[in-house]
């Protein structure tokens, strides 16, 4: 693969993004680093949508360095399945065995309208809507999304029960989508005690994979800001008015 170029289209913020970073750091695949900052609608450049029309990160191009010929693929986990196939990485990424890859897919699928969707959802609504669109979402959607999120979290539990990785014995790709969108809880300090595999599993992805580390700091760093500007802000709302 020395001679293809592979350039990663990313934001540090968004957990997608953060996965295929994670994975090539881990897995030692070659790549350039281009950030597409959402928060400056990057993502809408002309630039940008030629790479992705469906004006969303992450992204990559792999150019051809003899021939020149590149191409462009979207979507995190259809990046992680090409990148683990189209290179020489070790098997437990995603296995050849069918019915271990079998295991890997089933989160893969799962995890769109799963965790992503309640987790991601509750975030969104209920953190950067107000901020960025000054959208209040009704309580009852918001209640709605919580019910799923439980349901969500009690079914990656309990796989995390029965195996030391969400998919098996060995980690794989689904552990490292899983545990880059769960990080992003710290947004909205999502209580994990009642899930102690996921918070023991949790804490060792993304605070003892150096590679993982890493590739949150900054994440980590603007969910602490984030957390404190809404303290902050609701004790300015609670201060009894004299
Ligand atoms: N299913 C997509 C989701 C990608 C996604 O939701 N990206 C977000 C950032 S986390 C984005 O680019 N949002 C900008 C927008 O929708 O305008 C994937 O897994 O790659």
């Amino acid at each position: 693969m020395e001679d293809k170029k592979l350039i990663l289209h990313i934001d540090w913020a968004s957990q997608p993004s953060r996965a295929i970073v994670c994975f090539c750091r881990m897995a030692k695949i070659p790549h350039e680093i281009n950030e597409v900052r959402v928060g400056q609608l990057q993502q809408r450049d002309e630039k940008f949508t030629a790479i992705n029309p469906n004006m969303q990160v992450p992204a990559i191009t792999e150019i051809d360095l003899k021939t020149g010929e590149q191409f462009n693929l979207f979507e995190s986990h259809a990046i992680l399945k090409y990148l683990a196939q189209s290179r020489n990485v070790a098997d437990n990424w995603y296995p050849k065995d069918p019915i271990k890859r079998m295991k890997v897919d089933i989160y893969l699928d799962w995890h769109h309208q799963g965790i992503r969707q309640s987790l991601g959802f509750l975030i969104f609504k209920m953190l950067f809507g107000p901020m960025f669109f000054g959208s209040e979402t009704p309580q009852d959607v918001l209640e709605f999304q919580r019910r799923n999120q439980t349901k969500d979290l009690r079914l990656i539990e309990s796989w995390l029960s029965k195996a030391k990785f969400i998919s098996g014995d060995e980690i794989s790709i689904a552990d490292i989508s899983c545990a880059c969108e769960l990080i992003q809880g710290r947004f909205i300090e999502l209580d994990l005690s009642k899930y102690p595999h996921i918070e023991k599993w949790l804490q060792m992805m993304i605070f003892e994979i150096p590679e993982m580390h890493e590739s949150h700091k900054f994440m980590l760093k603007l969910a602490e800001a984030s957390l404190q500007k809404q303290k902050k802000q609701k004790q300015k709302l609670d201060k009894p008015k004299l």
